[in-house]
């Protein structure tokens, strides 16, 4: 039996997720995870170590939206979906656009994300990490599956500018490109991405990007596709092989909690059913 941890989360979160249960095999065993600004504000909790262990015991996950205004910045999103991508190791968040012909693979366990960095009150730093292995793998991943599509990638970075996570990012994509001589490598600075995947967005197929560019990016995808309320997204860890436990992904929207829209009865459900 599939067992599926569920995490409806904030705003429309629970919204989306409910109709999206509807959705899913009469059969499956359904673990419901009570993560979230309702929780926080009552208990101070987030998520405790046994249930991040109770969800890598699932097969997959399914998450509404995290976020809330009257949570401080960072806790739930970092508590929440950051700490599960990080512990479950699922490190490509793939975000496609059938409508556009085109698919993101974001990186999705380090870079600006990674969460180090320091606070002084006059002086705030945010350290982005950016490894080989990491981002080789991910980058393997985005071959891979253009092999199977029109054989192009198209790395997107910011190397004028972030020289020394940019060459690494560069270096990688080059070596992956080399194993991978059926597909063609290309790039674009993710200033001059945004404005092509507006202008033109048929020149990207699979779209190779760190985790912030990857996050702000696929946002502005979904604005020139078929609209953020159907943006859906997973997160993987593609190969079984090393896979560190029995969990293969979370899957969620790519829209945030939206409270402004919960209760309405206006928030989509399509992502979170995708
Ligand atoms: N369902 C997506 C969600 O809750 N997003 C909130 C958010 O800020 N996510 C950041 C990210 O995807 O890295």
């Amino acid at each position: 039996m599939t067992r599926i941890a569920v995490l409806p989360g904030d705003g429309i979160g629970p919204e989306v997720v409910e109709r999206a249960l509807e959705e899913l095999p009469r059969d499956a065993d359904i673990v419901p995870v009570d993560a979230g600004a309702r929780r926080y504000l009552a208990t101070g909790e987030v998520l405790g170590t046994d249930e991040v262990a109770r969800i890598a015991a699932c097969d997959a996950v399914l998450l509404g939206a995290v976020g809330d205004p009257r949570v401080p910045d960072g806790v739930l999103e970092r508590g929440i979906l950051l700490r599960l991508r990080r512990e479950l190791d699922l490190y490509v968040n793939l975000r496609p656009f059938p409508e556009l012909g085109l698919v993101f693979v974001r990186e999705n366990t380090e870079g600006l994300y990674c969460g180090a960095g320091s606070y002084r009150g006059d002086v705030a730093v945010e350290t982005s990490i950016n490894t080989a292995a990491r981002v080789r793998r991910c980058a393997r991943f985005a071959f891979e599956l253009a092999e199977g599509r029109s054989g192009r990638v198209t790395l997107v970075h910011k190397t004028n500018v972030l020289e020394h996570a940019g060459r690494l990012w560069r270096e990688v994509a080059e070596q992956e490109a080399a194993r991978h001589p059926g597909v063609a490598l290309g790039y674009e600075h993710a200033d001059a991405a945004g404005y092509h995947l507006v202008r033109d967005p048929a020149r990207f197929d699979v779209v190779l990007t760190d985790n912030l560019f990857g996050d702000l990016l696929s946002d502005v995808a979904a604005g020139v596709g078929d609209g953020i309320g159907r943006a859906a997204s997973a997160n993987l860890h593609p190969e079984p092989a090393t896979r560190p436990t029995r969990c293969i992904g979370l899957f969620e929207p790519v829209h945030g909690s939206a409270p402004d829209l919960a209760g309405t009865g206006r928030a989509d459900p399509a992502a979170a059913i995708a």
